[in-house]
């Protein structure tokens, strides 16, 4: 009997013996929080595991819950954060450079003077505004002041700045979109000297155009240059549009022509056509331009903007471009571009007041969100802000 109990007692501290060891043991492995940890969806620069760890394999085991915890990170930088269009003020620190010293100048003097003038006069034919409308602008507030109208500097250069702006104001600076057919799409022409600015103006232009809802295709009228096409391409892709393009050497005309065909059989609304740069005094270009307009106005086309882009950094020299271009394509407006980096800014207003030819667009830039619509008030506030 002493025995049988004696033998009841050992079976049983035994099995307590078995139940607490199998309590104890799973708890040995590190449980779920530090699993958590390793899963972290930032993958870290892997840290050598330790070495000859007994508890290792445990710890990867539960890697099946994962995806719940990485998802969501992964998915927030996606969000696109809508690109800011650049501001005249922000960029124009080249054009305000050469004015605002001269402006603190005036503004310094009791009352004014000679040197006012002359101050004013030197700052505004050095920003390239041209004599004439120097001379208009400063004759028309000569008179103002003379009549006592205008009789302290900072009132005078309040009412230079209006005067400035009311000059620029009235001009049509819309881009002409005429809807229509479906199978007539419109065709904007993008002419000028090389190296302004005009496949870069396209590229952004077709972004923009892309944005507001329209379909675009980029013809590559340019077969002089063998990297043009590629460079017109690498905008396309960029920028949501269809391309076309031909052999390099090619005839302009009949790419942009193919261009505007393909664009009427996709049912596209805008071909961009490019061109080659060309200097404004070779005859022989500026004819092949004459014969792109008018093959393009040919087919199921209509074109409604011949842009001539100018280069702000060239100054008065792009008047003399313009003259050309306009007596050969019939521009319709102009693309200033690399205002951004250009002391020249003034340049809007002989292209404006001596060539009668809207400033359309604006180059603030080198990256795809960097062209805007010339907005007069603005452009000449950013050139007077201190
Ligand atoms: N800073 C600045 N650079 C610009 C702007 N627009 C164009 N560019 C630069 O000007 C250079 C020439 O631009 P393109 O678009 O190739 O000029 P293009 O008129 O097509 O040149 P060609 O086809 O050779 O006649 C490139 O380096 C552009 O990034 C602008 O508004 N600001
Ligand atoms: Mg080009």
């Amino acid at each position: 009997m002493i025995y049988l109990v004696l033998a009841i007692v050992v079976v049983v501290a035994g099995l307590g013996v078995v139940v607490l060891n199998r309590r104890r043991s799973p708890e040995l492995p590190p449980t779920r929080p530090q699993v958590t940890i390793a899963r972290t969806p930032k993958p870290v620069a892997p840290s050598p595991p330790a070495m000859g760890s007994v508890a290792a394999p445990e710890v990867v085991e539960p890697e099946v819950a994962a995806p719940e915890v990485v998802e969501p990170e992964v998915v927030e930088p996606e969000v696109a954060v809508e690109p800011e269009k650049p501001r005249f003020r922000d960029r124009m620190s080249k054009s305000r450079a050469a004015l605002v010293g001269v402006f603190a100048g005036v503004r310094g003097r009791t009352g004014i003077t000679d040197e006012t003038w002359d101050e004013l006069e030197e700052a505004l034919l050095r920003a390239d505004v041209g004599v004439r409308v120097t001379n208009e602008l400063l004759g028309g507030l000569r008179d103002r002041v003379k009549s006592k109208e205008i009789t302290a500097p900072d009132a005078l250069l309040e009412a230079l700045q209006a005067e400035m702006i009311s000059r620029l104001s009235g001009a049509d600076r819309v881009l002409h979109f005429e809807p229509g057919e479906p199978d007539s799409p419109n065709v904007w022409l993008f002419v000028g000297v090389n190296g302004v600015g005009k496949t870069t103006t396209i590229g952004k232009l077709g972004a923009a155009q892309v944005a507001l809802g329209r379909t675009v295709l980029m013809a590559a009228g340019d077969t002089f240059r063998a990297a043009a096409a590629e460079q017109l391409g690498m905008w396309a892709e960029r920028s949501g549009s269809d391309l076309v393009r031909g052999a390099e050497g090619g005839d302009p005309s009949s790419v942009i022509f193919d261009g505007i065909e393909a664009a009427s059989a996709r049912k596209i609304d805008l071909v961009l056509a490019d061109t080659a740069g060309r200097l404004h005094n070779k005859s022989n270009l500026m004819e092949e331009l004459r014969k792109v307009r008018r093959v393009a106005a040919k087919g199921k086309g209509r074109v409604t903007e011949t842009l001539l882009v100018i280069d702000a950094t060239t100054g008065q020299n792009g008047l003399a471009q313009a003259r050309e271009f306009g007596q050969t394509t019939d521009v319709t407006g102009v693309v200033l571009t690399k205002l951004d980096g250009s002391a020249r800014g003034g340049i809007v207003f002989a292209i404006e007041t001596e060539l009668g030819l809207p400033v359309k667009l604006v180059g603030l830039g080198e990256t795809i969100n960097d062209l805007v619509a010339f907005e007069p008030a603005e452009f000449i506030e950013a050139l007077f802000s201190e």
